[in-house]
């Protein structure tokens, strides 16, 4: 059937789209980065993009180095390494190597030159605030969420001194020692003043880790609550992470009204030798995610889920339960290929009620080309979607759009955290 909208108008409708799903800003719901105030904890600048975990992996697939005389050598000469073998002796084309050059050309540098110490030399020339809003700007980034662990023992100093705020980074309340290593953690809480000891939780521990959940909820104004899970995690359970979950995290959860993230699928240190880049991924068992949301229908969950086999139940999860929101395309299925998938998949069955990416940056310059890869990727299936739906006569207006694209960019899920 011809589509309403004939081929000629329909380039400046399919223009209007690309151009609204360009310009509008984003709320990044999942990050590593920090702000300013949290110093060297805000990694930025080219080392740090060159070092970032996936091209670790990655290069030491092509170079035979000794992985721990890899990690002897300082950061510049990793990142020489990492240059080398990733840009120099083959070429960039995966998603993580691609990214580099996406930023560092949005940055205005010409990287056809391919000279990594005159890189290095315009890096050394910024001043951190400045980049902070340079990089937000070329993304289109309003708003960052941080990942905030009490247990880390760089940032906890930070929190206790009571920060300056700023508005541009806003907190999740981390918790995976907590919820995953309860007998190296209790220890821990109780040095903090909690009364809680390593053995099987009680009322009173149960108590008491509401109590510290509480206190860090208050001190980082935190917008959400998260963890990350093994693929084998299961609800209801008699294990401690099940236990902890049900009796002090979803209490908490309720009295605070804050969401709680679960993220499910992570095999930790598949290769320890890779360190920080040695994790894998499973099939997680969504019948737990399931039931928490069932069990428990005054409490908001979020989920993103790290096996590309695991997506299309994930979907199917958040039709039945409006207290479930997804979110992003986390991690190893964060590639253009598993991007368009999940996110056509998830308009047809959520229209606009998910989000469909976050950028899980660790170092603050990928966020330019996290979302500007992602937004292109989004804007194409917008425009098929819009056009499908012109061929049953619907007309969609501009202003319709632009609220579609701002759903999408955080504002389903802020909706979702204030209902
Ligand atoms: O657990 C997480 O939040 C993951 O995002 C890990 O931090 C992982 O190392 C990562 O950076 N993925 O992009
Ligand atoms: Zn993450």
């Amino acid at each position: 059937m011809k589509s309403i909208l004939s081929e000629a108008s329909r380039v400046p409708f399919a223009a209007q789209v690309e151009e609204i799903v360009a310009s509008t800003p984003i709320f990044d719901v999942h990050t590593h980065l920090y702000a300013p105030p949290f110093g060297e904890l805000l990694l930025w600048g080219i080392d740090d993009l060159l070092v970032y975990h996936y091209l670790v992996a990655e290069s030491l697939r092509q170079t035979d180095i000794p992985y721990e005389k890899f990690w002897s050598l300082s950061k510049t000469a990793q990142a020489d390494l990492i240059w080398d073998a990733l840009f120099i002796q083959h070429s960039p084309i995966s998603e993580a190597c691609r990214g580099v050059l996406t930023t560092l050309h949005a940055l205005g540098l010409d990287v056809k030159k391919r000279d990594l110490p005159a890189i290095r030399k315009w890096f050394a020339a910024q001043k951190v605030e400045n980049h902070v809003a340079q990089c937000m700007e070329l993304a289109g980034v309003k708003k960052i969420c941080m990942t905030n662990s009490p247990f880390d023992d760089l940032e906890r100093p930070v929190w206790e001194k009571n920060p300056p705020q700023d508005d541009r980074f806003v907190s999740a309340l981390r918790i995976d020692p907590l919820l995953l290593s309860w007998s190296e953690t209790a220890p821990l809480l109780s040095r903090w003043g909690y009364d809680v000891n390593a053995g099987a939780a009680s009322g009173k521990a149960f108590s008491e880790v509401r109590r510290f959940l509480g206190d860090w909820s208050k001190r980082m104004n935190s917008r959400y609550l998260m963890v990350s899970l093994p693929p084998d995690f299961e609800f209801p359970g008699r294990g401690i992470t099940a236990q902890l979950i049900e009796h002090a995290v979803l209490p908490h959860c309720r009295e605070f009204g804050l969401p709680f993230a679960l993220m499910p699928g992570v095999k930790r240190a598949v290769n320890p030798q890779l360190r920080l880049a040695g994790d894998g991924v499973g099939l997680s068992n969504l019948t737990s995610l399931q039931n928490l949301c069932a069990q428990f229908p005054e409490n908001k969950f979020m989920a993103t889920v790290l096996a590309r086999e695991n997506q299309h139940e994930l979907c199917v999860l958040a039709r039945k339960f409006r207290n479930l929101h997804i979110f992003g395309c986390w991690w190893f299925t964060n590639i253009p290929s598993l991007i368009q998938e999940m996110t056509r998949m998830r308009i047809e069955m959520l229209g606009t009620s998910f989000t469909p990416q976050h950028s899980d940056a660790r170092v603050l310059d990928q966020i330019v080309y996290k979302w500007q890869h992602t937004r292109r990727i989004i804007a194409q299936v917008l425009v098929e979607k819009y056009a499908e739906l012109g061929q049953t006569g619907w007309q969609t207006s501009r202003a319709e759009v632009e609220r579609d694209v701002k759903d999408l960019f955080g504002g389903a899920f802020e909706k979702f955290c204030r209902a």
